[in-house]
């Protein structure tokens, strides 16, 4: 695999210099000072670019290139967003990059309930818990018929939750929902918030599909031309949220978007940590399954409970079985003959990071952890060989 790490740019706390110390070769990166739905310009794309080079890295990887919500929902201005989306994938390609990650989950992008879930060892890990989702839903967003989303016991653990939270940690809570995580392109009040869920009135999952194809029919014939591989993030968590469709989730989801459009250039993103939440997923078959179309690999774990809880494990242990995936990655690279751009998805805050202000998931020392045993993992199979 292409060991690469995630950076946020000249602002990220972690260095290109602590990437390339941590045995990387790739840079996963995204220009994120230009706004939602602007062209990034080849100027633009080549300043960024050079700036990784001058560490002895490549630019592997753009994550991400921001679907506007108004693509999303088509409503006014979509078609012109497509356009400008279509002219960034010309200008990365010029620039020489090739592989592009999107996501298309409504108004939020990932979620997490807690950012600094104490583990045993005393680091801090990224945890959901449902029952604050919900309890978030009903009463502090309080959104018209969220009720009917949830059943009699989701509600009851929900409204236990909420009696015992004080307001501090009411506060914590709707900011980590609104504010939007590392990467996330949107941040909102709890007014635009409510505003933005108010767009998807009337848009069920088939009308998201329904957008979401469309919008490859438009995109993909362009990334066939400059040999761009578009490559989709599942959704995180892999089921619909606080009202909202989310269409990215399970296998029959891909299938029926493969199925719609179905060049190799409209890919996957295989993210374990977000399909992983679902027992349902079947990770090492469904690599199989899209071996074809995966060009880029985010490797982390989760564990869930019957709740629909889940935190993030370290990288090798959790629910999800890294060694069997990894033997499925390598051998999907043997059999295509090339590399796939890999990131250790996020990383415990720990050691000397704990006393620094750091990216949520982003920190370098648990994603440098993360790293080196996935490495040594794909070592050992080799060599095992
Ligand atoms: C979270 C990330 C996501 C991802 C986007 C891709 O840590 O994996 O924010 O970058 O969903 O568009």
């Amino acid at each position: 695999m292409i060991q690469s790490m995630r950076w946020f740019g000249p602002t990220d706390p972690v260095s290109l210099w602590d990437i390339r110390q941590a045995g990387c070769t790739g840079v996963v990166t995204a220009l994120h000072h230009i706004s939602n739905g602007e062209v990034w310009s080849k100027d633009q794309i080549n300043k960024r670019k050079a700036k990784v080079e001058a560490t002895g890295m490549a630019w592997s990887v753009v994550e991400s290139l921001p679907v506007h919500e108004a693509i999303k929902t088509q409503s006014a201005g979509f078609q012109k967003y497509i356009e400008n989306y279509k002219q960034s994938i010309r200008n990365l390609s010029a620039c020489g990059i090739n592989i592009i990650t999107y996501n298309f989950m409504p108004v939020m992008d990932w979620t997490r309930t807690n950012l600094a879930y104490e583990m045993p060892d005393r680091s801090l890990a990224l945890l959901y818990v449902r029952a604050e989702v919900v309890a978030f839903d009903l009463f502090i967003l309080k959104r018209k018929g969220a009720e009917n989303d949830y059943s009699l016991g989701e509600i009851e653990r929900a409204t236990e939750r909420f009696k015992n939270m004080n307001d501090a940690e009411k506060l914590l809570l709707k900011q980590n929902m609104i504010k939007g995580l590392p990467g996330s392109e949107e941040s909102f009040t709890i007014e635009q918030f409510q505003q933005a869920l108010d767009k998807y009135d009337g848009i069920d999952s088939e009308n998201l599909r329904s957008n979401l194809i469309y919008f490859l029919n438009e995109i993909i014939p362009v990334s066939d031309q400059c040999n761009v591989k578009m490559v989709i993030h599942p959704d995180d968590p892999p089921y619909p949220l606080l009202g909202l469709p989310r269409v990215v989730s399970t296998a029959a989801d891909i299938e029926k978007l493969i199925e719609a459009v179905p060049s190799l250039n409209n890919g996957l993103c295989f993210c374990t940590g977000s399909f992983g939440v679902r027992e349902d997923n079947d990770l090492s078959k469904m690599f199989r399954q899209f071996r074809d179309r995966i060009n880029f690999i985010h490797l982390r774990s989760t564990k869930r409970n019957e709740f629909g809880d889940f935190y993030e494990a370290n990288h090798l242990e959790g629910d999800v079985d890294m060694v069997a995936l990894v033997k499925e990655i390598v051998d999907t690279m043997q059999y295509r003959k090339i590399s796939i751009p890999m990131r250790p998805d996020h990383g415990h805050q720990m050691l000397d990071d704990l006393k620094k202000k750091t990216n949520p998931g982003y920190s370098a020392i648990g994603r440098l952890r993360g790293l080196a045993e996935l490495r040594g993992l794909e070592l050992g199979i080799l060599r095992g060989q």
